[in-house]
């Protein structure tokens, strides 16, 4: 469980860098037209830097190993609203979907019986009504296998408008 955390992390750092790279060439280009000797210098900056960001990418996926994709859910919005954060969302069937407790918890996942694709049991997707993630960071890891819309809600929060839906395809 920590890991995958720890994996969805890195990720979202991985592309600030390269955001970071490709700015600094433009900026070097149009500033110094006349100068043929800044560009390569940074070109080996930037790509010692790829470098170390392959290094942090390769280490995630090995963390995620039997899964190299997962999406993470947080409970509870930024600005501390009782949401899913994002409440509509699409995975793959068998992707790993991560519920994270962030803010306005105590909260929980559970899978509405009437809206998943027929055969799907919500009690086997679902957590127990009376379970409650009561701490920041806390997860809930579920794994969808059939292919349809799936509609969840947080138990104490469902008459706030904390619900969601989910696309398996
Ligand atoms: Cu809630």
């Amino acid at each position: 469980m920590a890991t995958v955390t720890t994996a969805a992390v890195a990720i979202p750092s991985f592309t600030g860098l390269k955001a970071a790279k490709a700015k600094t060439i433009t900026s070097a280009k149009s500033s110094s037209p006349a100068a043929p000797l800044v560009l390569p210098r940074l070109s080996a900056k930037a790509s010692m830097r790829d470098f170390g960001v392959a290094v942090a990418a390769t280490a995630a996926s090995a963390m995620l190993a039997s899964n190299a994709m997962a999406v993470e859910v947080l409970l509870g919005g930024g600005d501390g609203s009782l949401v899913f954060e994002p409440s509509k969302f699409t995975v793959s069937a068998g992707e790993k979907i991560v519920f994270k407790n962030n803010a306005g918890f105590p909260h929980n996942v559970i899978f509405d019986e009437d809206e998943v694709p027929s055969g799907v049991d919500v009690s086997k997707i679902s957590m127990n009504e009376e379970d409650l993630l009561n701490s920041a960071g806390e997860t809930y890891v579920v794994t969808l296998t059939e292919k349809g819309d799936y509609s969840f809600y947080c138990a104490p929060h469902q008459g706030a408008g904390m619900v969601g839906k989910v696309t398996v395809n």
